[in-house]
């Protein structure tokens, strides 16, 4: 019983790790308004848990949901959608480094 508990929980943690995140640059940004309106777009989108635009660098850090990949000519058309222009995007590789230490830490946690 132990053991289907690890490695259900083994299972949760890999896939939670699938959640892909990307830093998608876009042009024309200059206020709150038009940062709001962006990330309203690309929240609209299918398989986005969640979008955050950082005005200082014009880029919109997107989280998608588990296993989700996200297709740059969508996310393209989005920002498009909001009247701006799509310049680049990124993939955050989720190394795990500080996440991903399974049994070693756990924060002063029992
Ligand atoms: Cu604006």
């Amino acid at each position: 019983m132990k053991y289907i508990v690890a490695s259900l929980l083994l299972l949760f943690s890999t896939s939670a790790f699938a959640g892909n995140q990307y830093l998608v640059k876009v042009e024309g940004m200059s206020c709150p308004f038009c940062a709001h309106g962006v990330e309203k777009k690309v929240k609209e989108m299918k398989g986005v848990a969640s979008a955050e635009v950082d005005l200082k660098s014009s880029i919109v850090s997107v989280k998608m949901q588990d296993g989700i990949i996200l297709p740059e000519a969508d996310i393209k058309q989005a920002i498009a959608d909001a009247g701006f222009s799509f310049k680049s995007i990124e993939t955050v590789k989720n190394t795990g480094g500080d996440h991903g230490h399974k049994g070693e830490k756990s924060d002063g946690q029992p």
